[in-house]
């Protein structure tokens, strides 16, 4: 078999998605999500004037040499933009082999450790009445684990609840310039013990609780805020350091017992090795559109088995069904899978890609469609063109950039 052909997608059915995808000699098909929020089109044109060319002509059954080939063959190595247009090319490539096979991708990445994939969702409120009711909404729908955002007094947007649909998704910004969001550290840690207390006081004890500190805090704020939230026992804190300086978590990690996620910014196993190797974290946060691919984030996930760290894949509204669906396979198959992040997409979403992974009960299931299990609607896809997005930017009240 030979790949006859390598073309990029890029739909905005509500948001931006950028999609690879393969044609072989005989008739198949393989997707690969390519999507970097807020950067969709470095990721086009390195696919389309880069990679796309070296895959004509290859035995689309050969994803380790693929992969060898496109990540040392640059010689610029690692880095978002490349990272997922590599993924793209994995997870087509492991499309076209499991469809070859007549088998859902699954199958063969071991075949399934447990019969469903559990999840959670974001709860999102502007004061903590409205986060309650969120919260409600979530477990009205199924979902098993909330993920609490909070505004805080003082504030007028922070992440998570600046501007939310009813759904609790964000709401894009198709504008020329970023929106541009307001931060007060000393306000946030203040504040988020209270959000817990109340929501620990409406739901009870026994509701997995998780928050994302989005990479704001130093590490003795964030030594702080795991010790001050012990009390109200949470899953985990996610990204509570711009975890890039590794070293940072040490100190985080000494000195409190709240589980540490991170990672959904990270683009190698090179950005995890000390995380790991001192076992500083609980869970490792990498999409697998952002991480490679399938392959890559299989090694990942056995290396961090050996120091009891668990699997948490990225999986906010900016992951295509493409990329959720090759999560949930690999959420199915791995032996220390931990938790999978699910927000769902909107519905013309679903429709440009028609998905055979399901959602009920607030679990996922990749489904047994041979491959993948995703179909794109080239021609919807095509009505619906790429609208330029910029994720905001964040601003300390005398104007200082903060991290966002
Ligand atoms: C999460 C993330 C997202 C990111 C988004 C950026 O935990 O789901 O932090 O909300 O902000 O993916 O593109
Ligand atoms: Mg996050």
């Amino acid at each position: 078999m030979k790949i006859v052909d390598a073309k990029v997608v890029v739909t905005s059915p509500g948001r931006n998605f950028v999609t690879l995808k393969l044609t072989t000699d005989e008739g198949l098909t393989g997707l690969g999500d390519a999507t970097l929020n807020g950067r969709e089109l470095a990721v086009v044109s390195y696919l389309t004037d880069h990679v796309a060319p070296l895959l004509i002509g290859l035995d689309p059954h050969r994803i380790e040499d693929t992969w060898q080939s496109l990540y040392r063959g640059a010689y610029w190595r690692r880095g978002p933009v490349t990272m997922a247009a590599i993924a793209a090319v994995d997870v087509a490539l492991w499309d076209i082999k499991a469809k070859a096979a007549g088998l859902p991708l699954y199958q063969l990445l071991g075949g399934a450790s447990r019969e469903r994939v559990g999840t959670y969702g974001h709860a999102n409120g502007r004061d903590i009445p409205e986060l309650l009711d969120s919260v409600r909404a979530r477990l009205a729908e199924g979902y098993p684990a909330v993920r609490i955002q909070s505004g805080i007094p003082g504030l007028k947007a922070v992440y998570g609840v600046s501007d939310t649909d009813e759904t609790g998704a964000p709401v894009l910004h198709q504008q020329a310039r970023p929106l541009v969001e307001d931060w007060d550290t000393a306000a946030y840690l203040r504040h988020v013990p209270t959000v817990f207390e109340a929501v620990r006081a409406e739901f009870g004890a026994e509701l997995p609780l998780l928050h994302d500190s989005h990479h704001r805090l130093t590490p003795v704020q964030a030594a702080r805020l795991g010790k001050d939230l012990e009390p109200y026992r949470p899953f985990w804190l996610e990204d509570c350091t711009p975890a890039e300086n590794q070293e940072a978590l040490r100190l985080v990690r000494r000195s409190t017992t709240t589980p540490l996620a991170v990672g959904e910014v990270f683009n190698t196993v090179y950005d995890y090795q000390t995380l790991v190797t001192e076992q500083l974290i609980d869970y490792v946060r990498s999409a697998v559109t952002h991480f490679g691919g399938v392959t890559p984030l299989r090694k990942l996930f056995d290396f961090a088995a050996q120091y009891q760290i668990k699997s948490a894949i990225h999986g906010p509204e900016d992951i295509s069904p493409v990329g959720m669906a090759a999560a949930v396979h690999l959420d199915l198959a791995v032996h220390n899978f931990g938790i999978q992040e699910y927000s769902g997409h909107t519905p013309l979403t679903d429709e440009v890609f028609r998905h055979a992974y399901t959602f009920s009960d607030g679990h996922l299931h990749p489904g047994e469609a041979p491959g993948i299990g995703v179909e794109l609607d080239e021609e919807l896809a095509a009505a619906h063109p790429y609208a330029a997005a910029y994720l905001p930017v964040n601003r300390l009240h005398d104007g200082t950039v903060h991290d966002w």
